[in-house]
């Protein structure tokens, strides 16, 4: 245990605890003690020291469970409680996890591997956990009410089967889903093939998170747990950019990104600089005939997506959901659109009264991302992160790709900023601008109209939630 404890980041990284006090000393006696973890950052993979070797995942801002091998079992140890989540640095949530994190512990295992993993119950309500995607006797399920009853707090269940298909999966609660999973109630899973498989390709590198959300009033703490679709915090593995560490990688390795999704919305996950396959899904590795290049991935609902691609183009390539919305932090959405709007009359009057007042997004939004604003304690900057040439102006679903030339096989340490060779970078254009030449036909569609109206309409589109489209009339 003490050598897969170093693994996992050190001295302090990791605390084993002893599980809830209604767990008595015999009971007790029998269980893999329980092992957590207090840090946010991404633990380098867990290489295992028993049972059939494989290649760890990382998983991002994330760890992989230890395990104990008893009689050829893998045994785990799971704790469902409340947790604080570091989200990004200065922005703490206070949220529900396994084992001292949101999400909890990633779990990996191997084809063919029977897996007994131990669920103790220390949140104030009934709990239960569901195997996402596996194959397994129908009363190990986890479905409360369905497959077995709720575990009760202070209780611990067990839950055994064989991991029997190879594949990317999750685990999540089956009971008070609504709320356990607004709370931040999941992990990941991963079964290695047990051989060498004609579908899965092996990798260099091998990246999990999950897509997960929360709505979190500024200055506060805990998820809004009645929010469907309006969250504000658009996370990944519950941390949002810039808390969301980087993937590092060495040019030319071959890259695996497993990414499931239990949110309530779809995300198009979108890789800058590359064009990947879809390899897998929860169904398990796409056949061969399926796969086609893609640079943008949906992952909806319920579902996961494992990408491969060749990293052979150098650089910090952004990676992110490409809803323009979740790559924004905590913002209210019945603000309405002011761009082209003059309002520094009545800008002036308000700050007579309110000297804080900040006119809002008159030429845009991005002014805002490098805008002194006070913001109330424990609230995340709506879009943050600064680069090489200055803000990044995104939050929630963004992360970087950093591939490197000469970044050590295996090592996962932030290699910092690309350096781009001389002549590759966009510049600005100096000499004189010529007078835009507009086309002849301008105004003109498919088919002439049978006569052209008297006025002609202007239509000012402002988005939806903040009034329907207003006319203007000429
Ligand atoms: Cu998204």
């Amino acid at each position: 245990m003490l050598s897969r404890r170093k693994m996992l980041g050190g001295a302090g990284a990791i605390t084993a605890v002893a599980a809830a006090a209604s767990v008595s000393k015999v009971a007790m006696a029998a269980l893999p003690e329980p092992v957590m973890q207090t840090r946010p950052d991404t633990m380098p993979p867990l290489v295992p020291n028993t049972g059939r070797p494989y290649n760890p995942v990382v998983t991002l801002n994330g760890w992989t469970l230890p395990w104990r091998m008893n009689n050829g079992v893998k045994e785990f140890h799971l704790v469902a409680e409340p947790v604080v989540r570091e989200m990004t640095p200065g922005f703490k949530a206070h949220l529900w996890g396994y084992n001292g994190q949101s999400p909890g512990p990633t779990i990996e295992v191997v084809e063919g591997d029977r897996v007994r993993i131990f669920v103790t119950n220390k949140l104030g309500e009934l709990t239960s956990i569901h195997w996402h995607g596996q194959r397994l006797p129908n009363g190990m399920d986890g479905v409360t009410g369905l497959n077995q009853p709720g575990i009760a707090p202070g209780k611990t269940f067990v839950y055994e089967f064989v991991a029997r298909r190879p594949g990317t999966f999750m685990y999540h609660p089956h009971a008070d889903e609504m709320v356990q999973m607004a709370m931040g109630m999941m992990g990941f899973w991963i079964t290695h093939p047990k051989a060498k498989h004609p579908l899965i390709d092996e990798v260099d590198r091998d990246f999990v998170f999950l897509l997960n959300a929360y709505d979190i009033d500024p200055g506060s703490y805990t998820p809004k747990i009645m929010t469907m679709l309006d969250f504000n915090l658009w996370s990944w593995n519950s941390r949002i950019f810039p808390g969301i560490d980087p993937l590092v990688v060495r040019k030319n390795d071959k890259v695996r990104i497993r990414i499931g999704n239990l949110t309530m919305t779809n995300h198009p996950i979108h890789l800058h600089g590359h064009e990947f396959l879809v390899t897998g899904t929860d169904g398990g590795p796409t056949p061969k005939s399926a796969r086609q290049y893609e640079v943008t991935a949906d992952v909806a609902v319920g579902q996961m997506r494992q990408i491969d691609f060749l990293a052979d183009e150098e650089g910090d390539w952004a990676f992110h959901c490409h809803k323009s919305h979740h790559t924004m932090n905590a913002m209210g959405h019945d603000v309405p659109t002011m761009i082209g709007v003059d309002h520094s009359g009545v800008a002036r009057q308000i700050t007579k009264l309110i000297p804080d007042y900040m006119v809002m997004a008159e030429r845009g939004m991005k002014d805002m991302t490098e805008m002194e604003m006070p913001l109330p304690d424990n609230t995340a900057a709506m879009m943050t992160g600064t680069g090489p040439y200055g803000s990044v102006g995104m939050g929630g679903m963004f992360s970087v790709v950093k591939v490197r030339k000469d970044q050590p096989t295996g090592d996962y340490k932030d290699p910092g900023w690309y350096k781009h060779p001389a002549g590759t970078v966009a510049y600005e254009f100096t000499g004189a601008l010529p007078d835009p030449a507009r086309f002849k036909a301008e105004g003109a569609g498919s088919m002439p109209p049978l006569a052209r109206p008297a006025t002609d309409t202007e239509v000012t589109v402002r988005k939806p939630g903040a009034g329907s489209s207003q006319h203007k009339q000429h």
